[in-house]
């Protein structure tokens, strides 16, 4: 079977069951601008630690799936040109051909259930896209979430994204949604979507609780999503945000973007329209994740 190479530190902390937080690596590549997606990629590893867990940062390196970068794997997916953004389809080409590229929540989360971790931070989660009646790009985010035993930390699904489509295919394909402290769906960089949620945890202890549940019951292999909100105080403000994703959404449209190359377009789209507020406002919600993350990874692993 081909391995996914976990880093020294990350395969010690498994063999003795010590909390572990998977980490994405398509958001340093290709969702945030050169030269701070490094700083980022080492701070998250950072808060993670800080949490009380191992940090895992996922993606390969010329075709070998690793869990947990050294700081010459982190600059790689920081600078390489060119580097591949990789959902689980890409893997085995990646793999066959020795590739390098960043993997995406798809990716990520394959590999990281692989790897036996069973916590993951992001920003936010693809989705099914706005206009999806004439393209149909729903991210494959949401397939591998309906079928990989993973717990994913996110502010929401990005708000790029047609919000209440994504949580209606969420709902299709099974996948349990909880709001962390709040009964409304996160928007990314807002604190709300304005949709609801239909559970409301209040601490990591209850994820990891909800996680030996699903363990318990059985069934089809579906992830948790734990869905955690910027803070009131750092997210990108409402009205900007409208008026900047309508304009890139037209930006987007005319140039005819597609594919994989229309969510880091349209994230760039935002940095540059707003003055860089919407990367504060995606970063104050990764870190958060990451917190998180490292406190129900250390939860779970702790049986409490
Ligand atoms: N979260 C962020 N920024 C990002 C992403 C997530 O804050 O750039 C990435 C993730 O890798 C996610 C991907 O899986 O965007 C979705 O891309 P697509 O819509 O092409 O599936
Ligand atoms: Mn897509």
């Amino acid at each position: 079977m081909l391995k996914v190479v976990p880093s020294e530190e990350v395969a010690e902390a498994l063999s003795a069951g010590r909390p572990v937080v998977a980490l994405e690596s398509t958001i340093i590549s290709h969702g945030l601008p050169q030269p701070r997606n490094l700083e980022v990629a080492l701070e998250l590893e950072e808060i993670v630690r800080a949490a009380g867990a191992v940090p895992a940062t996922i993606a390969v390196l010329d075709g070998v799936p690793r869990a947990g970068l050294d700081r010459e794997g982190l600059e790689r997916i920081a600078t390489e040109p060119g580097l591949r953004k990789l959902g689980f389809r890409d893997l085995s080409p990646a793999a066959a051909l020795k590739v390098s590229g960043a993997t995406t929540v798809s990716g990520t989360s394959f590999l990281a259930a692989r790897a036996g971790i069973r916590v993951f931070a992001t920003g936010g989660l693809g989705g099914v896209h706005r206009g999806w009646t004439t393209v149909q790009d729903e991210s494959a985010d949401l397939d591998t979430l309906s079928r990989t035993r993973i717990t994913v930390v996110c502010a929401g699904v990005k708000s790029i994204l047609d919000v209440p489509a994504t949580l209606q295919r969420l709902e299709t394909r099974q996948v349990t949604v909880v709001g962390y402290r709040t009964d409304e769906f996160p928007g990314f960089y807002l604190n709300t979507s304005g949709e609801p949620v239909d559970w409301r945890i209040e601490t990591a202890a209850e994820a990891a609780e909800i996680m030996r549940a699903q363990d318990l019951l059985g069934g089809p292999e579906t992830a948790l999503i734990v869905a955690n909100p910027v803070p009131v105080a750092d997210q990108l403000n409402p009205a900007l945000h409208d008026r900047v994703l309508a304009e890139a959404l037209r930006a987007a449209d005319e140039r005819g973007i597609a594919g994989q190359a229309i969510t880091p377009f349209l994230l760039e789209y935002l940095v540059n329209g707003t003055d860089g507020a919407s990367l504060e406002a995606n970063l104050a919600a990764v870190r958060g994740n990451a917190r998180l993350a490292g406190e129900i990874a250390a939860s779970w692993s702790r049986e409490d």
